[in-house]
């Protein structure tokens, strides 16, 4: 059996997203950190794992995998199948529909590349930084909750286990915490990451748990 390393980084809420599913679906794997502040990521050693120069890279049954979500659905397809992403089609939409509203409409705003931009267009680049989190992560996170406001949110965000919903979710409310973005409207979504953060596999993956260690 080939063996799976996680091009990974620990604060990276990509790459924490696939450090859960690896975890709940019992994937054994290596992680080998691209430390991004040093700009690891942009160097030929990871383009020729990644050509987006981004994080996660997945090597897994031979192939050099990217993209989150699509590393994620690849897993629940060959995997046992611990309903990450659901069978019925309905369903299935709705986690993506979901997953989307994180992975696709507030991470990439506020990504590092973005960010690092923003803040040299500024006289007060922290300020401006956190201004900037606190916007997009906070509206963004104020929609997914009123997503939340659905009869088919129960203990997670679809239903009773863990899908990739939550797999997003969680990584995005430990930025949201980390750019003390306000979350007091969204009871919802708290309620279901601390339900998430409770579970083995949510916690091992948590940055904290996975810094290298000279952080
Ligand atoms: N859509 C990609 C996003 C990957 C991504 O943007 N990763 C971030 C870390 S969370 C990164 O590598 N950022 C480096 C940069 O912005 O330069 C995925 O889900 O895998």
């Amino acid at each position: 059996m080939s063996d799976t390393v996680l091009f990974d980084y620990w604060r990276s809420s990509a790459s924490y997203r696939v450090r859960i599913a690896l975890n709940i679906l019992a994937i054994p794997y290596r992680a080998v950190p691209v430390d991004l502040l040093a700009g690891e990521h942009k160097q030929a050693e990871h383009l020729a794992r990644n050509p987006q120069g981004l994080v996660p890279a997945l090597a897994i049954d031979g192939q050099m995998l990217t993209q989150s979500l699509a590393i994620i659905e690849y897993l629940s397809e060959t995997r046992s199948n611990a309903g990450l992403v659901p069978s019925d089609p309905l369903a299935r939409q709705r986690v993506r529909a979901l997953s989307y509203a994180i992975a696709v409409d507030i991470h990439p705003v506020c990504n590092l590349g973005v960010v690092f931009h923003v803040m040299r267009q500024s006289q007060d680049p922290d300020a401006a930084r956190s201004a900037w989190m606190r916007k997009f992560i906070g509206e963004g996170l104020e929609a997914f909750e009123r997503m939340l406001d659905s009869p088919h949110t129960g203990e997670f965000c679809n239903g009773d286990r863990p899908t990739m919903a939550d797999l997003c979710l969680v990584p995005q409310i430990y930025n949201a915490r980390r750019w003390n973005v306000d979350l007091s409207a969204c009871k919802r979504l708290t309620a279901i990451a601390e339900r998430c953060e409770a579970i083995p596999a949510f916690a091992a993956a948590h940055p904290d748990r996975n810094a290298p260690a000279s952080n």
